[in-house]
């Protein structure tokens, strides 16, 4: 009896992370919290759309990065706005100048935060802001 009450919480554990048709389902269940799929995010390989994708920019959806496991900072940053998502919280992707250079970070109220979505970067300059309709504009959900 016992078994079969194991066995019914974990399907409906399973069921209730499934997420609405075409979006992704996996990663968000497999992460706890914000800080465990950021720590999962910092230690995938950073690799350049030219290099990955023979593109000078290209932002994958989230099942794409999930799957590939590596990626450039707007695909780190896509993936962690999308997993906050899926845990009720919600955030922009922020275009900012580091050192010269263009950078994503997230974004919430005109604050720039890392991809844990609680570090805060007040005096990242931001450059363009993306919400969450803007960000399904520039991915693409296969
Ligand atoms: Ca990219």
């Amino acid at each position: 009896m016992g078994k079969v009450i194991f066995m019914v919480c974990v399907a409906l554990w399973a069921f209730s992370c499934s997420i609405q048709h075409g979006e992704p389902v996996g990663p968000d269940c497999f992460f706890e919290n914000m800080d465990q799929m950021s720590q999962w995010l910092i230690k995938t390989p950073y690799v350049s759309d030219l290099s990955q994708f023979k593109r000078t920019e290209y932002w994958q959806n989230p099942n794409e990065f999930w799957s590939n496991g590596r990626g450039d900072c707007e695909d780190k940053a896509v993936f962690a706005i999308w997993y906050a998502r899926t845990q009720g919280m919600i955030y922009g992707l922020a275009v900012v100048d580091l050192n010269g250079t263009r950078h994503a970070m997230l974004e919430r109220n005109g604050m720039v935060y890392g991809l844990d979505g609680h570090s805060t970067y007040p005096n990242m300059g931001i450059l363009e802001t993306y919400d969450w309709d803007a960000i399904k504009h520039k991915i693409r959900w296969d």
